[in-house]
């Protein structure tokens, strides 16, 4: 584990108001990613939030793991969102998605979106099994408990993706829009993008998060929306059947994000199958070893980082963001290149830049063109991402590139707002206020 916490009143209060965050967004059945701005259940919020819940309380963790897996799908598919069906102020929602009409494959309740996120539930399943055995037998024998269960619901996530997502066998995962990298308008995708039409056909529609995030820089512009939507459309009209959405989407793309959080989830799900004495532990583990070679042999010579790659050009794409950091989650770099990666994250490139409030990470390097301070998963930086590479890092026995960075998180933090995402130069809270797993982060680096 890594090194000793700040202690303190300070560290005690955050800690109090972040436990207070997550009851806040709780309905009682499910943690709301935010507030107001997103009012329903997503993916890998869930597994994030899952693991601050673990500090609070570990049944209530698992009980959020269980509604993200009432949304799964026949496919195995777990799906970015699912939808509180009390709620309608988000934009946009199952009607649109419509999902349920036009496969069987996706559940008739609850509603949920038609694409997924980056893999992170059984990292968060290891996480809650260590913190419940913390805490003490009662914890850790419910949590025990629970747990083959999780783990059929997981094997089948894990099978989808690889069945699906990388049915050529390459080690890395495809994505099929830009929200399934959970990093939107990303510079990543900024190509790909360029070269999706807007289709002459889309429906009219309102966006709600400009109304919430009153500063339209610090959200996707209406282009991108309108990009955004027209993929919906895409996929639905291919009714969100992954072999037809292979051939005719006009959005495909490597995610080495995703990629590295499958491998180093497919390490974790291996570990509960093996403590289980489940029959799908050498599976599993040919499956982190094929996705870790993948993302080590998408590093750019040129850059130093993993690149993602567009399947309809073949091109690699050449942004230089947080994402590209990707080998550090999952290993398989050799030493040398190791070494090379973490001295680049430690550049004035990355989290050495003198201009930055805190040495976190931002989300696209401040010395890249595409840099843009204000503008979401643009520059900012995201806790949540400083957080994975943290607890990533931690679990690969790199306390040493981990300690500063999380010291550099938690003072980022120490406002206490639980800002979405912050300009990096200032430190100014950006986005929604109160986000669930930037609460759920605090806990985890706190303690
Ligand atoms: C953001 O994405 C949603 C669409 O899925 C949105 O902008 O409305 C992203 O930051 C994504 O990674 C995150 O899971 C979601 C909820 O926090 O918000």
């Amino acid at each position: 584990r890594l090194a000793a916490r700040p202690a303190g009143v300070r560290g005690a209060g955050l800690a109090a108001r972040a436990a207070a965050v997550l009851r806040g967004n709780d309905t009682g059945v499910m943690v709301r990613a935010a507030p107001h701005l997103y009012p329903h259940q997503w993916s890998w919020d869930a597994a994030f939030v899952s693991v601050g819940l673990a500090h609070l309380d570990p049944g209530r963790a698992c009980a959020e793991l269980d509604h993200l897996f009432r949304g799964q799908w026949r496919t195995g598919m777990l799906p970015h969102i699912v939808f509180d069906p009390d709620e309608t102020t988000y934009f946009p929602g199952p009607d649109r998605w419509g999902c349920a009409e036009v496969t069987d494959d996706a559940p008739v309740a609850p509603r949920t979106s038609g694409i997924c996120q980056p893999p992170v539930q059984a990292l968060a399943v290891e996480r809650i099994v260590t913190l419940a055995e913390r805490r003490g037998p009662g914890a850790a024998a419910r949590v025990r408990a629970w747990l083959p269960g999780a783990y059929r619901r997981l094997l089948a996530w894990h099978r989808y993706l690889v069945r699906e997502r990388d049915p050529l066998r390459t080690g890395l995962l495809a994505i099929h829009h830009g929200w399934e990298s959970g990093m939107d308008n990303s510079p990543r995708w900024d190509g790909p993008y360029s070269r999706v039409a807007v289709r002459p056909d889309l429906a009219p529609y309102r966006r709600r998060d400009t109304r919430v995030v009153r500063d339209p820089a610090q959200r996707p512009t209406h282009l991108e929306y309108d990009r955004y939507l027209s993929l919906v459309a895409e996929l639905r009209g291919a009714r969100y059947d992954d072999a037809r959405i292979r051939v005719t989407t006009s959005f495909l793309v490597t995610d080495v994000l995703a990629s590295a959080v499958l491998a180093a989830a497919s390490d974790a799900l291996a570990g509960i199958a093996r403590s289980l004495g489940a029959g799908e532990v050498a599976e599993l583990e040919e499956h982190a070893e094929r996705f870790r070679t993948g993302v080590a042999g998408s590093v750019d010579a040129g850059l130093g980082l993993a690149l993602d790659t567009d399947l309809r050009t073949g091109e690699p794409l050449r942004a230089e963001t947080a994402a590209g950091f990707a080998p550090l989650l999952c290993g398989g770099l050799g030493a040398t290149a190791e070494r090379e990666m973490v001295a680049l994250l430690r550049s004035e490139r990355w989290t050495g830049h003198p201009g930055l409030r805190h040495a976190v990470l931002p989300s696209t390097s401040p010395a890249s063109p595409a840099f843009r301070p204000r503008a979401y998963w643009r520059g900012p930086s995201w806790p949540v991402v400083d957080w994975l590479v943290v607890w990533m890092l931690g679990r690969r026995g790199r306390a040493d590139v981990a300690g500063p960075l999380r010291r550099a998180v938690l003072d980022e933090l120490a406002g206490g707002s639980f800002a979405e995402y912050h300009e990096p130069f200032t430190g100014e809270p950006l986005g929604s206020a109160a986000q669930s797993w930037t609460a759920a982060a605090a806990l985890d680096l706190l303690l």
